[in-house]
């Protein structure tokens, strides 16, 4: 068996292993426009790890991660799979098949450059579109580390916040790390609420 088959085996055997009937498991899609930092933001997160060339998604790409957290003093354990979902326009098509099942959304831009924060709209109508509007959201504005660079201030970001109704806001750099826990800890905790 070669190393590709033997990892694709590995992950079949995840999807279909038999899990205790108590386990948490939460289908969470990371999108926003090309190169804002979704696939940095779940290496961060998942292996700790910071890349700086930048290699385009291909489709989409599937991590888990596991969190421990304590939720109105209850500890509980929360496994996420994260759809990091390719920016890039020629994957576009597939995005319908890919939000099938999802329990929550990281929607994300960059905050050195304005029109990834301004296609955010596009982003949420596109989710409107695919009756996905309901589910816990959480607005991500990443390379807060490129201070020199920023272009988008708070009070935009509230205003979109507000525009599309979406409270939850983390800025994050999955340079630094800075709030890359916050981030994925605060999506768990929204859907977790919602399943209550
Ligand atoms: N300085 C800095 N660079 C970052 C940060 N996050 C990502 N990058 C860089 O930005 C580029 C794009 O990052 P990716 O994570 O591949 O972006 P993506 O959103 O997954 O892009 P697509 O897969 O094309 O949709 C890479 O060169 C990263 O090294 C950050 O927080 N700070
Ligand atoms: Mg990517």
């Amino acid at each position: 068996m070669n190393s590709l088959s033997k990892k694709e085996n590995e992950k079949d055997e995840y999807y279909y292993q038999e899990r205790e009937p108590g386990d948490i498991i939460y289908k969470v899609i990371v999108i926003g426009d090309p190169a804002i930092g979704k696939t940095s933001l779940i290496r961060k997160f998942v292996k700790n790890q910071f890349e700086k060339d930048y290699l385009p998604t291909v489709g989409v790409s599937i991590s888990k991660e596991s969190i421990e957290m304590e939720i109105e003093g209850k500890k509980v354990i929360i496994n996420l799979l994260l759809w990091d979902l390719a920016g890039q326009p020629q994957f576009y098509l597939l995005h319908k098949v890919y939000y099938n099942g999802a329990n929550g959304v990281i929607l994300g831009f960059d905050l050195t450059r304005t029109h990834t924060y301004s296609n955010l709209k596009n982003w949420h109508k596109e989710l409107v579109k695919d009756g996905l509007i309901d589910l816990p959201m959480v607005l991500v504005g990443n390379k807060s580390d490129l201070k020199e660079e920023r272009k988008v201030g708070m009070a935009h970001i509230n205003h979109m916040q507000e525009s599309l109704n979406i409270p939850d806001y983390v800025e994050t750099s999955a340079m630094t790390g800075q709030n890359v826990g916050i981030l994925f800890k605060t999506i768990a905790k929204r859907i977790y609420e919602r399943n209550l």
